[in-house]
């Protein structure tokens, strides 16, 4: 570690509870966090790893909307699948927390009262989207209209889904509201704003300055960010989901997702640590790490650190290592259009099968450039990597100490020099295993680990034991004890990546492991107890002494770490092959969620239900005079399409109603027919025709239209209510 640090704080971004977690989300942000703060520990390092569902933003109350339930009702069921997934894939966070939590609304309301109650932000009005018939301010989200670039309806205020482009409401023609279908005006409120142009010169100075050796993806979005010039952002919104603003006269303003959710990786350490948190967020030589993906590199790099500078109190991130985007199959993963693999189903699809996974995020992941995972890649990876390579190779070993030593390790009879070589090499891995850990490469850190089992596989296929042991069995012990001490290195250096397997082969070693702080005790050196597979705060360690022989990543890269004479555990496989027909049922699986979701989003094309009109009052609804009626004659009105000029008999009188049925039905067909009317309509002059009163037809939204017709005959007249 750095010398001016003496402990790590390594967050995560705070998922959006709408959904489940998928692989993108895994191999940009989750997995090399957890190989970091995994790799950390190892080395006994103080280190605390936070992470929460993030359960605010309009997304989540559009969901809420869909599915006619409340956002509460979305958060709490995607909170519990996230949470629970991402500790079947052993990312053992110390914490997983909620925005929606208590601790986390008095922080963020704190937050913002200090920096309001300091000066520090501006207040502004402005002209906002108004839905007069919901009674609403329109979030971006809820308007829609079409595209300026590219002419798709539908698009939204915030982004076009057909074309991508980044949009403003105000850019977007016919805008409609969402919530009601009403045109919404303009009207002003009033918000919040953090003047980002202020920061400016200290922020060039902070990251363009002094933080050159971030990845160059991450600076150079700062860069052109802070190049382009900054712009005061709202910090508020008029919404009625999230951290209410904590300011007089702000009823019905809540403070914007992305003001509120980067504290909550504060609020999370509060929850955790009540007594000691602050030593974690206010010292100086506490390392923050926050670990993203790109698309949120301007709130971590600027506006949360803008944040934090006006409130002062709080320490800096030290690095926020970015990853780019992971694609699926060629195609760019899409929740709404459910191309994705979700983690909650791997897990259940694939059983003991984590490590695959965490392998094959990592050994692709899209650390410099967007990436792709495919099936095949998976299967191949594991097949010819994990099975043929790394497994093999301990499985050889274990099984020929068990057949000619007893399971014994055996003692190191007859040294050669290619020993010599082979052992030498491994000091070196560890330390490129290190080297690039410190820096972020996960991707080559795994690499350098995978070439200890290389070594290991093809010293073990140069020196054939199984045929030296036909005429010397001193030769076949050395070398078996030659290969074990690899077995070992592996059993630490995977640790961090495949922490499944690395647990496997310490059992099938008959070795602990070592290592580990326990933020309670303070102690250095507990067994870290850190493959809590159904986890709840699981990191924190038990200060349980490690019994037997146990391993540490100190003395990983020794040549000696198992001694003669220390006995095996049984030789298990690590790994086992994943074949075509699993890989090809996981492909169909895709090819039918595609074709699956095209369809739905061409029905819901054709057949959206409009949005619930804005509450009426029982006297409105008691002003309708809605009566049977029945059809007496019917005729074409001349010259239209649409229009039908009926003679009805409604029991009151015989009147005359135009009605736009004529597509749907002919004269012929309603004659005789009865009907429902609304009798006490104004009445209007069509074509010159007085209509007095107003067919009832229900109306599905591809256009097709019917009348409403009571289940049996009644008398005409009779009163509808
Ligand atoms: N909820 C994640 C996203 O953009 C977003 C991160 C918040 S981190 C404070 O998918
Ligand atoms: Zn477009």
């Amino acid at each position: 570690m750095d010398r001016k640090f003496n402990r790590t704080l390594v967050t995560c971004a705070l998922p959006y509870a709408n959904g489940p977690v998928h692989i993108g989300h895994l191999a940009g942000v989750y997995v090399p966090a957890d190989i970091y703060v995994r790799y950390l520990r190892m080395k006994g390092e103080d280190v605390l790893f936070i992470c929460g569902s993030d359960e605010h933003g309009v997304p989540i109350t559009i969901k809420a909307k869909k599915q006619g339930c409340t956002p509460q009702d979305i958060v709490d069921k995607y909170h519990a699948i996230i949470k629970k997934s991402f500790y079947g894939l052993g990312i053992n966070f110390d914490i997983y927390s909620r925005t929606s939590s208590e601790t986390h609304a008095k922080n963020a309301s704190a937050f913002f009262r200090k920096l309001y109650d300091e000066g520090k932000f501006i207040e502004k009005e402005s002209e906002q989207y108004y839905d007069e018939e919901a009674k609403t301010f329109l979030a971006d989200r809820y308007i829609t209209g079409t595209c300026p670039k590219c002419g798709a309806e539908g698009a939204y205020g915030d982004q076009c889904e057909k074309c991508g482009s980044t949009l403003s409401p105000d850019e977007l023609i016919n805008p409609k509201s969402a919530l009601s279908g009403s045109i919404p005006v303009k009207k002003k409120t009033k918000h919040w704003y953090l003047p980002l142009d202020k920061y400016e010169p200290w922020l060039k100075e902070w990251i363009l300055d002094g933080h050159k050796e971030w990845r160059s993806n991450v600076y150079g979005q700062c860069k052109s960010w802070i190049d382009g010039g900054l712009q005061p952002r709202a910090v508020s919104r008029d919404l009625d989901w999230g951290v209410p603003v904590p300011v007089e006269g702000a009823e019905g303003k809540v403070l914007y997702v992305w003001f509120d959710a980067p504290i909550g990786y504060i609020s999370n350490t509060q929850e955790l640590l009540p007594q000691s948190w602050e030593k974690w967020w206010k010292s100086e030589d506490t390392k923050l790490v926050h670990f993203i993906g790109k698309d949120n590199i301007v709130f971590h790099c600027i506006v949360f650190p803008s944040m934090l500078k006006a409130e002062g109190s709080y320490i800096l991130p030290d690095n926020v290592p970015a990853n780019e985007f992971l694609n699926l199959e060629g195609d760019k993963i899409s929740t709404s259009r459910n191309w994705a693999v979700w983690l909650n189903e791997y897990l259940e699809e694939f059983p003991g099968q984590e490590d695959v996974l965490r392998y094959v995020l990592c050994a692709n992941a899209p650390e410099t450039k967007d990436n792709d995972f495919t099936w095949k890649d998976f299967q191949a990876r594991n097949n010819s990597e994990l099975v043929a390579i790394f497994g093999n190779f301990v499985n050889r070993a274990v099984v020929l100490t068990h057949k000619y030593f007893g399971g014994k390790v055996p003692a190191d009879l007859r040294h050669e020099p290619v020993d010599t070589e082979v052992l030498a090499q491994i000091p070196e891995f560890k330390k490129a295993i290190e080297e690039n850990l410190e820096n972020y490469k996960f991707r080559e850190a795994l690499k350098e680990a995978m070439n200890i089992a290389r070594l290991g596989n093809k010293y073990l296929t140069d020196t054939e034991p199984w045929k030296v042991a036909k005429t010397d069995m001193d030769r076949t012990a050395s070398i078996l004890n030659v290969s074990l001490q690899i077995c070992a290195a592996l059993a630490v250096a995977f640790e961090p990546f495949l922490p499944f397997s690395a647990e496997k082969l310490r059992k099938i070693l008959n070795v602990g492991i070592a290592a580990g702080y326990d933020h309670r005790t303070g102690e250095q050196g507990a067994v870290p107890t850190n493959l809590f597979r159904d986890g709840e705060a699981a990191a924190l360690h038990t200060g349980a002494e490690p019994e037997g022989l146990c391993l540490t990543w100190a003395a990983f890269g020794q040549p000696e770490l198992l001694p003669a004479g220390h006995q095996l555990g049984e030789a298990v496989l690590l790994f086992s092959k994943i074949e075509d027909s699993v890989i090809e049922a996981q492909v169909e699986k895709l090819k039918a969620s595609k074709a699956a979701n095209e369809a739905a989003a061409k029905a819901e094309e054709e057949l959206s239900v409009a949005p619930q009109k804005p509450e009426c009052s029982f006297e409105d609804f008691e002003k309708m005079d809605i009566r049977t009626a029945t059809v007496l004659e019917a005729e074409r009105v001349p010259k239209t399409d649409k229009l039908l000029k009926l003679t009805i008999d409604t029991g009151i009188d015989r009147r005359t109603i135009v009605s736009g049925i004529a597509e749907y039905y002919t004269p012929e067909q309603m004659l005789g027919q009865q009907i429902c009317i609304l009798a006490n309509l104004a009445p209007r002059k069509i074509r010159g025709i007085e209509s007095k009163g107003m067919i009832l037809m229900a109306r599905q939204s591809d256009g097709k239209m019917r009348f409403i017709t009571p289940q049996e005959i009644l008398a005409n007249g009779a009163e509808i209510g």
